[in-house]
Formats: structure tokens, sequence, C-alpha cells
């Protein structure tokens, strides 16, 4: 028999209420031990989903813990499938500690993190990418990364992926059969329609892949850094996008001495925002610092903003930092066009071919909105952000594509070449099963164990 588990299922800290949930065979009879309801002619006593009022009383000595409400959810329609058990106290740590301390002391052992969602999934409710997307669920920061987590949760990526598998399977038994039978009355596989079926499957697996670096960036956030030589408007912007003023503005250059870091939601879309030091030759020791920061945070950005002062030709300063952008996503904004603009734009062009440049005037909030949306453009790859439902979000679930793409694209190599059946079905098989690993079929207990190593305690 399966432990029965407990665990404060709230966040800790003050709240209205804070629960204790229990899951396992005992959770009732240990319900029963330390909670007195009060019952009345209709409710003699307590049956399944009805939520009771009450108190936690310590049967050792009779005293009130607190005052609660709790509820008895009977196997197997439940979170865990198994019997589950909550209680709401106050949300008291102290409430919270004592009345776990006796659902422990009556039988139940504290759960290990995550240990309700593997229930969930070992005792076959969730699959695997599903009890993952509850963690990603719970640290879902934006409106889309809440969706897209919920969407795999319920099951849209695994839909997916059974879908792909169906179709390998299929192809499979094609082989097999061919494979061990070729004098039969069946019909024969001909290398023309291998081809095909194996490219298709291909195409499906691809056009997964393909939605990953966006759910990369919708799970992740991208890494913004605006950089520039001193007193484009850098601070300005940030200030802008920000909506508040974080960094301090002056008309002296020099001015931001240090990164300066927010997170930001633009357009839905999670950004680390940096806002760095202008870079020039500088003998200012505090200033140097403060240059290389800006350098280091150069170097990691997903998308650099570089600014520019529009109202005066391109500069040596600014022809320095261009040459280190190369071919680096960038978004260039020529700012400061409310003085007229001076700047020559092919200057730019010639130099960033693939930039895409924003006329602004960020003092008067022009260009801000562009500026959002050729992020959003960038994220989405101009495809309407509506279709994008189903996102690979999770490290995990690309590695295993990005490996049964290469084992798809094996097999269809060699059946271009016309290859022995026995081959082509290896790599066929080996892509089915790469990809039962996203749903947790063919999964070891060690990536078991990784993936709920990252949960939380009570979920
Ligand atoms: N006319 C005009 N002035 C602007 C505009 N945007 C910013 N400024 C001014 O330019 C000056 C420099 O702005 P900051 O935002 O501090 O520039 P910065 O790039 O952060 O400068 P450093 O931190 O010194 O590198 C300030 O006086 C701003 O008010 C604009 O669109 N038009
Ligand atoms: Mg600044």
């Amino acid at each position: 028999m399966e432990d029965t588990i407990a665990a404060i299922a709230t966040a800790y800290g003050e709240g209205g209420i804070g629960i204790i949930r229990l899951s396992g065979e005992e959770s009732k009879k240990i319900l029963d031990r330390i909670f007195v309801p009060k019952l009345n002619q209709y409710t003699e006593s307590i049956v399944n989903k009805r939520l009771y009022y009450g108190h936690i009383v310590d049967p050792a000595d009779n005293q009130e813990v607190d005052e609660v409400l709790a509820v008895y959810m009977k196997a197997p329609a439940t979170y865990t499938t198994e019997d589950v058990v909550e209680i709401y106290c106050h949300g008291s740590i102290v409430a919270l500690r004592k009345t776990l301390a006796l659902t422990l002391k009556h039988g139940a052992r504290l759960a290990e993190k995550g240990e309700f969602t593997k229930r969930a999934f070992l005792n076959g409710r969730l699959d695997l990418s599903q009890a993952e997307a509850v963690i990603d669920i719970i640290r879902a920061k934006t409106d889309k990364s809440f969706d897209v987590a919920l969407g795999q949760m319920e099951g849209a990526l695994s839909q997916r992926i059974r879908e792909i598998r169906q179709n390998l399977m299929d192809l499979l038994v094609d082989i097999t059969v061919n494979i061990d039978y070729p004098d039969e009355d069946i019909e024969i596989i001909t290398y023309k329609k291998l081809k095909k079926s194996i490219s298709q499957i291909g195409d499906m697996i691809e056009k997964l892949i393909s939605t990953g670096s966006t759910g990369r960036i919708i799970q992740e956030g991208l890494n913004v850094t605006i950089i520039g030589k001193p007193n484009v408007g850098k601070s300005s912007l940030m200030n802008a996008l920000l909506k508040e003023a974080r960094a301090i503005v002056t008309e002296i250059p020099g001015t931001t001495r240090d990164n300066i870091e927010e997170v930001i939601s633009i357009r839905d879309i999670p950004i680390k925002l940096t806002d760095t030091a202008g870079i020039r030759e500088t003998e200012d020791k505090i200033e140097k610092i403060g240059i290389e920061k800006s350098k280091e945070s150069f170097n990691r950005a997903d998308l650099i903003i570089l600014i520019v002062d529009g109202s005066c030709p391109l500069t040596e300063e600014d022809e320095k930092i261009i040459e280190k952008i190369g071919s680096r996503n960038v978004l260039v904004l020529i700012n400061k066009t409310d003085l007229g603009q001076t700047i020559d734009e092919e200057d730019i062009r010639t130099r960033l071919p693939e930039a895409t440049l924003i006329k602004a005037a960020i003092k008067q909030n022009v260009g801000i909105q562009a500026l959002e949306q050729e992020i959003e453009n960038l994220v989405y790859g101009g495809k309407v952000k509506q279709e994008e439902s189903l996102l690979v979000t999770n490290v995990r679930h690309m590695e295993l594509l990005d490996k049964s793409k290469e084992a798809i694209t094996d097999a269809y190599k060699m059946a271009a070449t016309s290859e022995a059946l026995d081959f082509i079905e290896v790599d066929v098989r080996r892509c089915w099963e790469l990809l039962g690993e996203i749903i947790g079929e063919s999964v070891t207990e060690d990536i078991i164990e990784q993936v709920f190593a990252r949960f939380c305690l009570g979920k």
C-alpha cells in the first residue's frame, strides 16, 4: 500500500486561509481522528465531496488547534486519483504547522516536492508532459505563458505527440509486415511510399520544433539590452517602457554608471530589460567599470535596442558600437527627431542591413508603440498570435523533439537510397520511442525524479 502523504498546499506567509492536503488510503481515517465536525440531523457522517465545518482537535489532550472547513474526496475522481482530504485552516503558519503535525502523528508521511502531481502521473491521470505543465501554470508570469501551460496540462501537446506516434506506428506495422512476410499476399511497401510517409512525419515534428523559440521566450522571457553612446536617451527609454521614473535622466553625458535591470511585460511578452552606461572612451574609473558591464549585458542579450541621436550625424562613437553588433538581433531607435532629423538613415542601413529602424522622440512618447510592436513581431515571427496556441516551452521536450527529428531524417536518407527495410525500421522505432519520452511512456525512473524535483511542496 502506498503511504498517505500530507503537506501544506498553500504558500508560506500570512493569508486568509491555508490548506493542508492529504492523499492516500489513510486520508479519511486520519481526518476522522483529528477533525470534529459540527454535524446536524442531515449530515450524521462525513460523505464524499461535501464541505464540513468543525474543529481540528488533538485527540491526545482534546485541545482545539483551529477552526476549519474540511472535505473528503473519494478515489478515483481526485487530483491524485487516490482518496484526498483538504483541510482549510486559518492562514496562519502556526495553525497550519500544528494541523500538519497532527496528520503526521496519525499516520501520514510528509510529501516530497511534487509528490501529489507525481502520483497523478504514476496513477495514469496525467501523462508526463501534462504533469510538467502543472509547475509551469504555477510559475506563469504572464497571461500568455499561463494559457500555454494550461493548454499543455489539458493535453494539447500530448495529443499532437500521440498523433505523430500513431503515424509512426502505422509505418512500423507496414515495414514489419514487409520484412516478416515478404512473400505473402500483402501490399508491398514501395520506397516512394515510404519516403512520403517519413517526410510527412518529419514535417509534423519540424512544425513543433519551430514553435520552440517563441515558446522559450514566453516561458523564460526575452533579454533586451538598451545600448548607445552617452546622452542619446537610453534611460529615457527605460523609463518610458516601465512607465515610471526608474533611471536617472539628465542632459549630462555619462549619467548612467551601472546596469539597471527590470522585468516588464510588453504585449504580454516577459522582458528582462537592461539600461546600460553609455559606451565611450573615458578615463573615469567608475564609468569605465560601468561600460564594461554594458558590454557584458550586450553579449548576453537576445535583442539589442541601439539608440542613436537623430538630431546629429552618426559619430565615430556610434560606429564603434555598430561594428560590434554584427548580425545580432537589433532594433535601431532614431531618437530626438523632435529636434529635426539630421542623421542619414542610409548610414545606418548600409552598416546594419538587417536592422529595423524606428523613428522616435522618447521625451514626447513618440515611437514607443512602434517599438513595442516590433518586439512583438520579432517574438512571434510576424505570425498571428492566436495561431500559437500550442508552443513547446519545455527544454526536455525540445531536446527529445530534436533527437526524434534526427532519427526520422536518418530514416528518410536510407529510404532515399533504398537501404534494407530492417535499417529503416530501427530509426523509425527510435523516433517513436523518443517522442514517447515526452509524454512519459518509455521513460526512466531518474527522469521522473528530475521532473518532479522542480516542483514545490504540496503540489
Ligand atoms: N529633445 C529630446 N531630448 C531627449 C529625448 N529623449 C531624451 N532626451 C534628453 O536627452 C538627455 C539624455 O537622456 P538620458 O535618457 O539620460 O540618456 P542616456 O542615453 O541614458 O545617457 P547616459 O546615461 O549618460 O548614457 C536628457 O536630457 C533627456 O531629457 C527626445 O526624444 N528629444
Ligand atoms: Mg542613462
